[in-house]
């Protein structure tokens, strides 16, 4: 399974162009140069899609839980199968080491078919009994035609977070991958046409966000939409989907709190916090950002941070020694540049990082920037209010469980944080206080697919993952019969 140069949507079983016929760009972020081209698809396109969805759902919704698992593991066995080639062309559309896509994003990828190929076996409604009187039962019906729409960072794995749910349920789906990384969302077409998935099934439009993702959301035939992205993209959705009474699921920005106690495993709080700070370029909407440090240990944490992050190896993301690679784009990179100049307007000292690295041929333009840690910032800066998303970490210290708390929940954002302590009160009082959709104790990214996943405040509406994303892409009808 190739990459291609000149991409297609996947509408209606078919791999087709644009009608229009038009192309955008696509740039390999390590080498900063055009290498492929997508379909610049518009609402003509989306129309097809939907109508290719509404045609095959008559069908699709009612096949039996099993032949629907029996495909879905299916297209899972073809992506293991290719994934060096999937796990190479995630790389050169997001500039992640191959090694990171090969461990993480490609296996992820497969785990949610199989994941959501197998729940679906298993799924069940309830029922209520009103004794002597009535039962009640619960019918969890698919909703019809589905938008999944998804980002950059972690490509193929968020893509498919949403899409095999929402096919296992039995749902037709029309479907958008960021523009920035389009490739194993167009492999992954290739996957179901081999997998022999019926057309209409799925459906792949490539393109712009204001353009084919929005006449995805605006199209009244789409019933309900699942997006993972910023924040303000997030409330342009539910801005144009909530007047029509469209199910949402959004999935937004965080700008999430690592907050370190004296009495921690220190060493392994610096192995976990190292990944939880870089991990992906921070390119992760779970990466912890803010780093609050008590006391007693600020001074050994605040030396031995800076020196393990001087020590990543940031560089050709085919390499298996490195750590880091490029970020995802120019603009991207420009954006997190721009954050820490204003690090510096606003008070804090980079202790280490935030230049441009000198690469090589063929990387020298590339788009790879040294990890910073910055320190020195009040929590109310803009640095340590809005999502940078790309390599920097703030540090703070701090006294009291109080005062740690305050900081940590001091954001608009609420996706995850995670605590390190030796001390299970603490963690449970922190835990249950804490304004995040998730928290980590002495881990981070430890991942469940059984688990609620999500945010709060605005970092999302809505839960994927297990039983929460079944509820999500059915609809419960209430049947109540009395007794004779
Ligand atoms: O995301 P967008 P971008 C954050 C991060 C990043 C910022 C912007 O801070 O710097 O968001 O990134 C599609 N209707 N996160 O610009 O625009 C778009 O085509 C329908 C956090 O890449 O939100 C893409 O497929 N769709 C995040 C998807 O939405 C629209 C991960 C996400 O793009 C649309 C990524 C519209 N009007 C970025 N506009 C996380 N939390 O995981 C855009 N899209």
């Amino acid at each position: 399974m190739s990459p291609d140069k000149y991409l297609k949507n996947y509408i209606n079983g078919a791999l087709v162009p644009a009608e229009s016929g038009n192309y955008l760009d696509n740039v390999n972020p390590a080498i900063g140069q055009v290498y492929s081209h997508i379909p610049d698809s518009d609402e003509e396109d989306v129309k097809k899609a939907i109508a290719a969805a509404q045609k095959a759902y008559p069908e699709w919704s009612t096949t039996e839980p099993r032949v629907r698992f029996r495909l879905l593991m299916r297209i899972a066995d073809i992506i293991e199968q290719n994934m060096q080639a999937f796990a190479e062309a995630e790389s050169a559309d997001s500039g992640k080491p191959v090694s990171m896509a090969m461990s993480v994003d490609i296996p992820r990828a497969q785990s949610n078919f199989r994941f959501f190929a197998t729940s679906i076996l298993h799924f069940g409604a309830e029922s209520h009994h009103m004794a002597g009187e009535a039962i009640n039962y619960t019918l969890r019906q698919p909703i019809g035609v589905v938008g999944c729409i998804s980002p950059w960072n972690l490509p193929l794995y968020l893509f498919t977070w949403k899409i095999a749910p929402a096919l296992a349920t039995g749902n037709c789906v029309v479907g958008k991958p960021s523009e920035l990384t389009p490739m194993t969302a167009y492999m992954l077409s290739k996957a179901c046409i081999e997998a022999g998935l019926p057309a209409g099934v799925l459906n792949i439009v490539h393109g712009l966000g204001h353009k084919a993702g929005q006449a995805i959301v605006e199209a009244p035939e789409v019933k309900a939409i699942s997006f993972t992205g910023g924040t303000s993209t997030g409330k342009k959705i539910a801005a144009t989907a909530a007047p029509e009474f469209k199910k949402l699921s959004l999935e937004l920005g965080g700008k999430n709190p690592n907050i370190i106690f004296a009495d921690c495993d220190f060493d392994e709080m610096m192995v976990g916090t190292l990944r939880s700070s870089f991990s992906n370029n921070g390119q992760i909407c779970l990466c912890g950002s803010r780093i609050y440090v008590e006391r007693p240990i600020y001074d050994r944490f605040r030396d031995e941070l800076v020196k393990r992050t001087q020590f990543l190896k940031v560089g050709d993301p085919s390499s298996s020694v490195t750590d880091l690679g490029a970020l995802v784009s120019k603009g991207h990179m420009e954006k997190v540049q721009s954050y820490l100049s204003l690090a510096e307007v606003e008070g804090g000292t980079i202790l280490c990082g935030g230049t441009p690295v000198e690469m090589p041929a063929p990387f020298e333009e590339g788009y790879f920037l040294r990890p910073a840690v910055v320190e020195g910032l009040p929590i109310d800066c803009r640095t340590n209010q809005e999502e940078i998303f790309g390599p920097v970490v703030t540090i703070a210290p701090f006294d009291t469980e109080e005062e740690a708390l305050a900081m940590a929940n001091g954001t608009q954002f609420g996706l995850s944080a995670t605590v390190w302590t030796k001390d299970i009160s603490r963690a449970n009082r922190m835990a249950e206080k804490l304004q995040s959709g998730i928290v980590w104790v002495n881990c981070w990214m430890v991942r469940d697919l059984r688990t609620p996943f999500g945010g709060v405040k605005n970092s999302g509406v809505g839960r994927e993952g297990g039983q929460e994303v079944l509820r999500f892409f059915t609809e419960p009808k209430n049947v109540c019969i009395k007794y004779g």
